[in-house]
Order: C-alpha cells, then structure tokens, then sequence
C-alpha cells in the first residue's frame, strides 16, 4: 500500500513553496493537509481578533487549494498532541510531515509529539522551511557560536547562498470517502467561523488572507515600490512598506518566494537608490531572521529582558497613563494617531512602533512587557520573536543595548509626518490644527478644549532625565553592564 502523508500545517499556510509539504508530494501522492485549531493558543492573554480573523481567512484559502491539487485540510481543535495522533492512527497514516518552529511552545509541542507518534509507530520528518537559512547554520566563524548582534549576523547571512522556491503541490490524492468517515468521527470538523471560537473582527483586514493575495500583494511592491523603499519606508502617511507582515507570520507565503523575487528586482533596478530599496528591504527580511534565530538560541527572552540585571529596572506603575497610551489619549499627536491605527486596523506602521515603544518605556517609564503584551492582543502579524525583538531593542533591554535609545515625539513628527498627514488621518479631533503645532503637540489650551484633545500627559524633557537617572542608578549599581 502507498504511504498515507499528514502534513501538519502551523504557520506555514499554503501549498506554495513549502519545503515539507513539497518533500511529502516527493514521497507519496497521499499526502493530506491538517490543522489543528489549539485551544492553549487561542485562549492566550496574547491573541488578538483580527489575527485570528486572518488566520481563518488563510485556512479557508489553504483548504480550497488543497481541494484544487486532488486532496483535502482536515480540521480538528484540540489539544494537537491528543488529536493528532489519534486521528492519524484512526486513517492508517503511515508519516506526519511538518516544518519547525522557533518558538519555545512549538519546540515543547513538536518533540512530544515525535514521541507520541513514535509510539504508535507512525513516521515523523521534520523541515527547516519559514527562514531562508537555519537558526544554526548562521553562527559566528570564530567560535561557531549563534550572533547576538545584528551587523555580523547579516554580513554572514547575506554571504550564504539560498535556495529557490519548492513546486507547489499537484496531482495529490486525498482520503477515500470510508477513510473520510473515519476521520470525521474521529475529530474532523470544518473550518468554524471567527464568532464561534469567540473572536470579532468586523473591519477590513490590510491583506487579504490566503497565498494568492500574498503574492499579488509582493508583485505589486516590488512592481511599484520596492525602489524607492529606503527613503519612503519612514514616512507613515504612505503606502512605502509591503504590508507583507501578516503572510509571513503566517507563511501565506514562501520565504524563497520572496527571495527570488527581490533578487530579480535588484537584477532590473537601474539606478543606485533603486538598488539600495532592494537592498534595504532585503535586510528587514534578515531583522525577521535575526529575531527568530536568537529566539531559538535564547528562550528566555520570551521570559523578560535578555539581561538579566534589567530585571530589577524601577518601573514606573501607571494604570492610567498606560489606558492613555493604549487608548490613544496622551496628548501627544503622533503616540495617539499609531495607537489609534493599531486600534482601528490592527497594523501599525513600523517607525509608528518604534516611536510608541520608545515613549511607554522612555517617557512614560513603564514597564515594556506591557507594550510587548498589548501589542500581541491587536497586531495582524502579532509574533513573539518580532515583537519581542522590537520591544527588547526599544527598551534597551535587549542584545544590543547601545545606544540608549530614546526618541523625542516631537522631533520624529517634524521628521517623518512633515505635513501632519499620518497624525490629521488617524487623530480627526486635530484635523484643523495648523501643521506647526499639530506636530510639537504645542497645542494651546483654548484651542485643546474647543476639540477635545487632552494635554500631554508627561513632559517629555523632564521624563527623559528621570529615564536616564533611573539608568545611570541601575548601572552605578552594577544592574546594567
Ligand atoms: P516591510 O517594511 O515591508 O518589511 C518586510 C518584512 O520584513 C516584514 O513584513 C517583516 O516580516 C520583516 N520585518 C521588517 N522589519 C522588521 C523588524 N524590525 N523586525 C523583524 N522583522 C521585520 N513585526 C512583525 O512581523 N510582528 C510583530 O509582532 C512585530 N512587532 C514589532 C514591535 C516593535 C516594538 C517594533 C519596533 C517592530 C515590530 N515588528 C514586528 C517589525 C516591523 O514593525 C514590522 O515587521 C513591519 O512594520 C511590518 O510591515 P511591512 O510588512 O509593511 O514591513
Ligand atoms: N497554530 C496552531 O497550530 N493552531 C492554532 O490554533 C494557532 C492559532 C494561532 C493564532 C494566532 C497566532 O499568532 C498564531 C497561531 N498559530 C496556531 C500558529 C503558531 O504561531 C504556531 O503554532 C507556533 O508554532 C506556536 O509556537
């Protein structure tokens, strides 16, 4: 009899590109696809609707590409490690494929479920498929040791050849009706709507979900914008950025996809600012690589700060400045207008969150674990190694603590939202203040209480000083090296 494939989707959503579903069309053309719908994940205090709403909207999509190439996504929602192998016992699956992760859980989930299978004598392989290079094939030339700061983990990074994209599947065969019927009795269920796993989100979503708008959404960028990236990319009142993060949180698309699309960009770019977009989006994707890597390597910065003695940082504790800061109500334009996109969209635009992490933890001298959470329970591309990452970086707390990076609203607004446009979008309150003071948040009173906007809730000169006194006590004490 042939062999009978599962693959095992998780974060890897599409039949494009993907190393291990493309090993297991190599293997056998039995393979069919399962997703697993974990309760431990969706009832984390970290989920967020709109993220929810887009992963479903990616297994609809999966699930009809699956029915396209011959097969079928089975569905199922408990505890993977008890569904999974019961379900393939009951089928007569002779392998469960699937691609790994970096995340602490998803280590923890998979190696007990090689074991659980094993014990059934059901054939595990696994595959190295979201990044373009393993978290241990980039490691320092000296001591073969992981990086823990960026520069050298690119230049090493960008020096490795990659590989191209994998065929998509075709010509697969799914379960036979009787085998169907086992499946359903033993826990296949169909794809559920948002409402009954208890998520809402109403609103539109930046990318649409599934594989094909993935990739429509890369043709159009780098069709139209990934030249002039490195200049537009800092300004949020246009459209410089892909919006690809959801598709790579999710694999709606694959990495080598992407790769050899940026490749042929830089082929045909003419110009060097042309050249330099490609190459500076290139190294975003390496940020996204870095990020995961050192989670693999260092787990417990999922836990907290990666210095240890960061730990002990006097953190203000405000409940009501940080309402402010989440709802968008602090009285300075620019915090209010990122904050009020994240709200209202579920995406932010990335020098917005640069600019809001640096004032809850520089300004507002709060605790960045707030922000890293908040952050998770209304991003569309929520991920613990991004997020985390970009919290850690913004705090100081991370790998690369130098230099101590603290940004002044004001001075980002005049830099990167020149005409007030970004703040007038999402703040409509300021719509008619003049530009000048729109931008230093110099707002006069009178005017304040005309339309409704709050004073600023810190004084930026004097919450920095505090900041970097608070710094300085921690290191004169030897906390922070
Ligand atoms: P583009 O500019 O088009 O970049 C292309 C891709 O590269 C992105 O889709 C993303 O996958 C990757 N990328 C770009 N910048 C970074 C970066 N600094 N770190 C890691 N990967 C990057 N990104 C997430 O995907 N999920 C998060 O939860 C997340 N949280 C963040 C929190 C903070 C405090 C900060 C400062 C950054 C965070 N980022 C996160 C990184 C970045 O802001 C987003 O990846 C980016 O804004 C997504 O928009 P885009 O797809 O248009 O990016
Ligand atoms: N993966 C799953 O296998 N099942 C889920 O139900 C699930 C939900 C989910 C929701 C939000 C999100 O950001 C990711 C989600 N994932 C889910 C993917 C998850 O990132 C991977 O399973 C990781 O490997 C977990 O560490």
């Amino acid at each position: 009899m042939a062999d009978l494939i599962l693959f095992w989707h998780r974060r890897d959503l599409r039949i494009s590109d993907n190393i291990g579903l493309a090993m297991a069309r190599d293997r056998s053309a039995n393979v069919v696809g399962i997703f697993c719908l974990d309760p431990a994940i969706l009832k984390s205090d970290t989920m967020a609707d709109v993220r929810v709403d887009y992963l479903l909207g990616c297994l609809t999509a999966l699930r009809d590409r699956y029915t396209a190439a011959g097969s079928q996504l089975l569905m199922v929602q408990d505890n993977p490690l008890e569904i999974i192998p019961k379900l393939a016992n009951a089928i007569g699956a002779t392998h469960v494929f699937w691609n790994w992760d970096v995340e602490p859980y998803a280590q923890k989930r998979d190696n007990a479920m090689i074991t659980k299978l094993h014990d059934l004598g059901i054939k595990v392989e696994t595959f190295w498929d979201q990044l373009l290079h393993t978290p241990t094939d980039i490691v320092s030339k000296a001591k073969g040791e992981p990086y823990t700061v960026y520069g050298p983990f690119w230049k090493n990074w960008i020096s490795k050849e990659k590989k191209t994209p994998y065929p998509t599947l075709e010509g697969a065969i799914g379960l036979t009706p009787d085998l169907q019927t086992i499946a359903n009795s033993n826990g296949a269920i169909s794809i559920p709507k948002l409402k009954e796993l208890g998520f809402i989100w109403d609103s539109e979503q930046i990318l649409e979900p599934g594989e094909i708008a993935a990739q429509d959404c890369l043709d159009q960028f780098t069709a139209k914008q990934i030249e002039a990236y490195d200049d537009d990319r800092n300004f949020p009142a246009i459209p410089g950025t892909s919006t690809l993060s959801p598709a790579l949180k999710f694999g709606a698309i694959g990495i080598r996809t992407i790769w050899k699309t940026t490749r042929e960009a830089m082929n045909v770019a003419q110009s060097d600012e042309a050249k330099l977009g490609v190459r500076t989006w290139q190294q975003e994707l390496a940020w996204r690589e870095f990020y995961q890597q050192v989670m693999f390597h260092f787990p417990v910065l999922a836990d907290g700060p990666y210095r240890e003695h960061f730990k002990q940082f006097p953190w203000d504790q405000n409940d009501r400045a940080f309402e402010a800061w989440c709802v968008g109500k602090t009285g300075y334009p620019i915090i209010d207008a990122a904050m009020r996109q994240l709200n209202e969209t579920g995406w932010m635009h990335n020098r917005c969150r640069m600019i809001v992490a640096s004032f809850l933890t520089k300004d507002l001298i709060l605790d960045w674990r707030l922000g890293e959470k908040y952050f998770m329970q209304h991003l569309v591309d929520g991920d613990l190694s991004a997020n985390n990452g970009g919290w850690q970086w913004s705090a100081s707390s991370g790998m690369d603590p130098k230099p101590l990076r603290i940004f002044n609203p004001s001075t980002q607004a005049q830099k990167f939202d020149k005409e007030g446009d970004y703040i007038r979008q999402w703040v409509p309150e300021l719509k008619s203040v003049e530009t000048k003071a729109l931008l230093s948040g110099d707002i006069d009173k009178s005017l304040r209480d005309r339309i409704g906007y709050v004073k600023p809730i810190v004084d930026h000169a004097v919450q920095q000083r505090k900041f970097k006194e608070r710094y300085a006590n921690q290191k004169a004490i030897g906390s922070i090296e």
